[in-house]
């Protein structure tokens, strides 16, 4: 059984599986061990049936795969083959959202509506949409038109959203590079097709395509996805919250909210609303509707739900016995969840048609027929509510505060309060006087291969004592949530002096009575755009390139194919990225040198390994020190 250490609330709960004899992922991680050597290195093909071919890198064994192909080859393909299924992922998801959006505008979705008419004028703006006259649904429609243009143009002309989230400089560094890209579909086609047997084989220009589907990821996945959900639901604007699984309630009907989909995870709280008589009707003193990952992300972020796990907690949580229904969407779905389910009176209900799981419940979704599916929903946990009623419940006590909410919008109406005028000056002049020495954006995964070294918790530690002020997305904010760095609390507590004096006049503008926290949640894994345009923002101002700014991204527990294809994406704009574990690219030479050393003289960017939590935050602090120098500050 599970051996490793983990936080308080997810230890109770491992222990309560190990009482249960119920399998989790750290038994199945600790079954696979020891796992393959050539796949943790990349250099293993399986495109065709000549193969399996592996390259063993030291040298022993067959040099080539059976065609001819390299181990660089192979390397090279495999990590472009990974980073498609991150892209596609997000650009599904912006699909997604893309559409139901178009249904509303159409009258074929009713329950929808343009929520965010400011940020709808702000996009169609910046896409060169005329309003003159128009009303606001012919130019959400032009918005639309735009957006399902960067899915299906076949001339060479650079996505729509390239030209309106990216900064010119930037542009015209891809445009020289020859990776600008045209349309997310042709660009994932092409990558499946280039990798298949017998195509590309040159490494240089395999990694050439990476930094391509990098920018279809960042563009037609992460920024489309944001800009539609803010126009539907609403931009994100600080609130308090509760964070960890103590945020269940053993009298309420529990809904975890799990995936990543706002289209629906913003239906069900719509209907949890609506039904609550229903479940006092069933004995319940209501319904409690908390979130894991993504999902949980975006429902705190614009709705102040608590946020109830990352994802390595999506399995604990059940083993609480109290969440009565685990509705789900898209991505990072366990499908051990309903065997856990099983055990419990919990219903794990699937809504995509192309995300169902054995032994789950499945209710088609789709945004026609959003309030009836979510109604059937909210009626079924109330109804395994009643099953549950009186059983005993193990619900871990931890939980946490934090002011969450930081969206670019709502970052600049704090600095508005300090500087009307030139809202960004503040910050400047604070990073040039070295106040905030620099900025980390965090992002990406909990990895069950590095949660009991608390990986995250630490680099925010040592940045934090070194004045580096720290963004987060994804579930990474949910480990800085439970760590209580989004206490406002946490400011006191761990900030260097000059960082500490930075957020407390911040704290003060903006009416609070103590600082702003540390760490700024900027939202789910796609909000990565937030940081994007937080960083654009801030390289337009002071007119270079956002390779210059003293800042770097780090994944610090590396999971996803979406974080390798999102921190392709920060390599293109010229940021370091620090991942741990490695990559799985260590096979080849050629690769390993590229990314980490010689992209930096194409992009400004590269990525950076290293697994001790000490060690990676120096590292960091390094790069900032070098960028400051760069900048004569
Ligand atoms: Ni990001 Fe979201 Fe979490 Fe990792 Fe999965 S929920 S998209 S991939 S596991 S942070
Ligand atoms: Fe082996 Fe080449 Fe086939 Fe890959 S494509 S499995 S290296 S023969």
């Amino acid at each position: 059984m599970a051996t490793k250490t983990l936080d308080k609330a997810s230890q109770f709960l491992v222990n309560r599986a190990e009482e249960m004899g119920i399998s989790i992922g750290l038994d199945r991680l600790e079954a696979q061990m020891p796992q393959c050597g050539f796949g943790q290195l990349g250099s293993c093909c399986r495109m065709c049936y000549m193969g399996p071919c592996r390259i063993d890198p030291f040298g022993e064994g067959a040099t080539t795969g059976v065609c001819g192909a390299s181990v660089d080859t192979i390397v090279c393909r495999n990590l472009l083959r990974e980073e498609i299924g991150g892209a596609s992922s997000h650009v599904g998801h912006a699909r997604h959202v893309v559409l139901s959006f178009k249904k509303m505008l159409e009258g074929k979705a009713s329950g929808y509506k343009i929520t965010d008419r400011d940020k709808l004028m702000e996009v169609a703006d910046g896409l060169g949409i005329k309003a003159d006259g128009k009303s606001d649904k012919e130019i959400a429609s032009e918005v639309v038109d735009k957006a399902l243009e960067d899915l299906s143009r076949q001339d060479d002309e650079p996505m729509n959203w390239i030209k309106l989230r990216a900064p010119k400089k930037e542009i015209d560094m891809w445009r020289e590079l020859g990776i600008l890209v045209s349309n997310a579909h042709n660009e994932i086609e092409e990558g499946m097709h280039r990798t298949s047997m017998g195509n590309d084989a040159d490494p240089t220009n395999l990694l050439l395509a990476c930094l391509r589907i990098g920018l279809v990821d960042g563009y037609a996945g992460l920024h489309m996805a944001t800009d539609f959900q803010d126009i539907m639901f609403g931009t994100p604007k600080p609130r308090m919250i509760e964070a960890n699984m103590g945020v269940l309630e053993k009298d309420k009907v529990n809904i975890a909210m799990h995936g990543h989909n706002p289209v629906l995870s913003e239906k069900i709280l719509e209907w949890a609303g609506k039904l609550e008589n229903e479940a006092k009707e069933a004995g319940a003193k209501g319904i409690n509707v908390v979130g894991v990952c993504c999902t949980g992300n975006e429902l705190t972020m614009r709705r102040g739900v608590p946020m109830a796990g990352h994802n390595l907690q999506s399995e604990l949580i059940l083993l609480t016995g109290a969440v009565d229904a685990m509705v789900v969407d898209m991505q990072c779905i366990w499908p051990s969840t309903t065997k856990i389910a099983e055990c419990f009176d919990t219903k794990i209900i699937t809504t995509e048609s192309f995300v169902k799981m054995p032994g789950a419940t499945h209710i088609a979704f789709e945004a026609e027929h959003a309030d009836d599916a979510a109604k059937k929903v909210v009626k079924m946990a109330v109804e395994a509510f009643k099953a549950r009623k009186g059983k005993e419940v193990s619900i871990p006590k931890e939980k946490s505060v934090g002011l969450i909410g930081f969206s670019v919008e709502a970052i600049l109406d704090v600095l508005k309060k300090v500087n009307p005028s030139d809202p960004l000056k503040p910050v400047i002049d604070n990073i040039v006087n070295g106040n905030i020495y620099g900025a980390v954006g965090f992002a990406g995964c909990p990895s069950i291969k590095l949660r009991d070294t608390s990986m995250t918790e630490i680099m925010t530690k040592e940045l934090l004592k070194n004045n580096v002020l720290i963004v987060t997305t994804g579930c990474t904010a949910h480990i800085c949530a439970q760590a209580g760095f989004m206490d406002t609390a946490a400011t006191n507590k761990y900030c260097g002096d000059g960082l500490k004096s930075v957020l407390t006049a911040l704290g003060e503008a903006a009416g609070l009575d103590g600082p702003l926290p540390p760490v700024w949640h900027m939202g789910s894994c796609v909000d990565n755009s937030r940081i994007a345009t937080l960083l654009g923002a801030l390289a337009n101002k002071l007119d270079v390139k956002i390779s210059q700014l003293p800042v770097a991204g780090s994944a610090p527990e590396l999971v996803q194919e979406k974080a390798i294809s999102i921190g392709t994406w920060l390599l293109a704009l010229g940021l370091l990225v620090h991942i741990a574990p490695s990559p799985r690219i260590l096979g080849s030479s050629l690769a390993t040198k590229v990314l980490t050393q010689d992209l930096e003289k194409l992009t400004g960017g590269k990525a950076y390994v290293e697994l001790d939590p000490i060690k990676a935050a120096a590292g960091m602090m390094d790069h900032i020190a070098q960028k400051r120098a760069a900048l004569g500050i």
